[in-house]
């Protein structure tokens, strides 16, 4: 009975986030630096996870739109935190955020889009939720392990999602979200719940808006 109970939330719940996202999405700015952040009165979730990972083709597959954030196959595509907001009344705000690890950019560059991000997540009052994006060809590496860890130092909630899961077979995303599961559970503020996603192939994508939105309710 209890189960059946979860079950018709989760379909609501899932059913609202839908109808939600295919409502008004706009863009609000882009904050090349910390002091051009839009006010903090609204809830944020952001999207954080290394170049190229797919964030930008992820928070576009959630919206329903092709390129209302901008992607390439180049890492280093997003270069300031980009804020689109959901909802009429608004409801919250979701943040496309630069790449970390390898970024086709100058050093100096990625310093400053690593600082950005480190500064947005750890002091962020009004982010509810980071987004830990992570390729299922590779599974978590070094970079993700040291965001993880600075996340959980800053005591900042996060879901790991592996991205791209329509280029590897099943056996082996199988084996990669085993072990993805594994690697949030010896994290302190990681959800204990790996999420599995295509943008291409829309997999995981309800699962995904029905997490953020209740994410943002928190
Ligand atoms: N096959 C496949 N390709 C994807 C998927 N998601 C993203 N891509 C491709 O991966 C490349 C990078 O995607 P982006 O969304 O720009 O990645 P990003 O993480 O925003 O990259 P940066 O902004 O540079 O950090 C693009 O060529 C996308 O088309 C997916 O689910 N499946
Ligand atoms: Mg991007």
């Amino acid at each position: 009975m209890e189960e059946r109970e979860d079950d018709l939330a989760r379909s609501e719940l899932t059913e609202r986030a839908r109808r939600l996202f295919s409502g008004p999405v706009t863009f609000l700015k882009s904050a090349p630096a910390l002091k051009f952040l839009p006010d903090p009165d609204v809830p944020e979730i952001a999207f954080a996870g290394r170049s190229n990972v797919g964030k930008s083709s992820l928070l576009n597959a959630l919206v329903g739109r092709k390129a209302i954030a901008r992607t390439s196959v180049t890492p280093g595509r997003t270069q300031e935190l980009n804020f689109f907001e959901v909802g009429e009344p608004l409801l919250f705000r979701l943040v496309d955020m630069p790449g970390y690890g390898f970024a086709k950019a100058p050093p100096k560059v990625v310093e400053t889009w690593r600082r950005l991000v480190r500064d947005y997540l750890r002091g962020r009052v009004v982010l509810k939720r980071t987004l830990v994006l992570i390729d299922s060809r590779h599974g978590v590496k070094p970079v993700d392990a040291e965001m993880m860890e600075m996340l959980d130092q800053a005591a900042v909630g996060y879901r790991l999602v592996l991205t791209k899961a329509d280029k590897i077979k099943a056996s082996e995303l199988e084996a990669v979200h085993a072990a993805t599961l594994a690697e949030a559970r010896k994290h302190s503020a990681a959800y204990p719940e790996v999420l599995v996603t295509s943008s291409e192939k829309g997999m995981g994508i309800d699962e995904l808006r029905a997490a953020v939105l209740s994410d943002s309710l928190l």
